[in-house]
């Protein structure tokens, strides 16, 4: 056996021999690397003469190019045993029943939202997301809300240190910045939610500093009152799951819609639990309105060419009139026995056709 074939099959035999990528890898250098097996042959080519280096250089660098090829492939099949033992350890057999010790459960707020979600989805409305920082503009100038406006005040707004400039940046003490930034980023017809954390400076049994809201935006060039009626009507009977539920719209005043009206719809209460779509009391569960000239404005958009109606609610509000949850404090406690009492199994995922609840 020549010297180079000698060489070949100590370093085949190497490569083969390798069960591990870092073992491979040290093969690879001392054979290739700088001052590898190869590399040192090629070195005293320099010194031959011509018809030996011809000879000795094809020899070696058809040795380098089997001990290359034979490195490849070696890798290759490393590679894929390590993803079949992967696969082999993190096999999950999803037809195994859930196992009884299973603690976890979906928050209230978290299973209304995505009822809400599903609700205004199968409306063709999409969900916007924005910032929960903002600066004063996003969240009140935008909307019509000046700087001495009493809402600035209603909203107890928790602001930031002021910056050189002297502006605050705000926690968002509603969605509506999310609605904003999206008419300047999109053209009209806008369908939209934005579920999201809102933030006020305000703590008793019926508000806490942190707070959930879905507002919904519908802009185009011929959206009115009479479609902002028949929307909300659809998502209380597909919400509350009634077939009807009588409405009544209250003249209201928000700085961001004009007209304005809060919506309440018909409920019965007994033992402290309320029914919805059924007796003669009224439930407040929403505000509404024809979106206001200077908020489209706003929005980059031309209010001689677009108009639409604006809504919105509270989540945690909502989730406590559904399914009978008295204090709202508890919301927010982490108390594993109330969560496993009020909470959802995270395998019933909230459909219009397999069920909200
Ligand atoms: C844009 C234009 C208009 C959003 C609206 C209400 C009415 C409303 C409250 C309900 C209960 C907040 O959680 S709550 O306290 N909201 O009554 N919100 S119209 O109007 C907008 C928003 C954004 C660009």
């Amino acid at each position: 056996m020549t010297e180079l074939a000698e060489l070949e099959s100590q370093l085949v035999g190497a490569v083969e021999a390798a069960h591990d990528e870092a073992t491979l890898d040290t093969v690879r250098v001392s054979a290739l690397g700088k001052k590898g097996a190869i590399s040192e042959r090629m070195k005293t080519l320099g010194a031959m003469s011509p018809d030996e280096r011809k000879q000795a250089g094809q020899a070696l660098n058809a040795l380098k190019d089997k001990v290359a090829a034979a490195i490849a492939s070696r890798s290759a099949s490393l590679k894929e045993a390590g993803l079949e033992a992967r696969l082999a350890t993190e096999f999950v057999d999803v037809t195994l029943p859930v196992r009884p010790e299973m603690q976890g459960s979906v928050h209230p707020v978290s299973q209304v939202w995505e009822e809400i979600t599903q609700i205004f989805g199968d409306m063709g409305f999409s969900v916007a997301e924005g910032p929960h920082i903002e600066t004063d503009w996003y969240n009140f100038g935008a909307l019509n809300i000046p700087d001495d406006h009493p809402a600035r005040q209603e909203h107890d707004t928790f602001y930031f240190n002021p910056k050189e400039d002297g502006s605050r940046m705000v926690l968002r003490t509603h969605t509506s910045p999310v609605q904003i930034r999206t008419m300047q980023e999109s053209e009209t017809p806008i369908r939209i939610i934005a579920p999201g954390r809102t933030y006020r400076c305000d703590s008793d049994q019926t508000h806490t500093p942190m707070f959930h809201q879905v507002e919904g935006l519908v802009l185009d060039d011929k959206t009115h009152l009479g479609h902002l009626k028949w929307c909300l009507e659809e998502f209380c009977k597909a919400f509350f799951e009634v077939d009807a539920v009588k409405m009544r719209f209250r003249a209201s005043h928000f700085p961001f819609t004009e007209p304005s009206m809060e919506v309440d719809i018909n409920c019965s209460w007994e033992k402290g639990q309320v029914k919805v779509g059924v007796g003669d009391s009224w439930l407040e569960i929403l505000g509404s309105g024809m979106v206001h000239p200077n908020v489209i404005r706003a929005g980059g958009l031309d209010p001689e060419k677009v108009q639409g109606f604006a809504f919105g609610m509270g989540i945690d509000r909502l989730a406590m009139l559904k399914y009978g949850i008295p204090d709202l404090r508890a919301f927010f406690e982490a108390d594993l026995r109330w969560l496993r009492h009020y909470g959802f199994r995270s395998l019933n995922v909230p459909t219009l056709a397999g069920g909200l609840s």
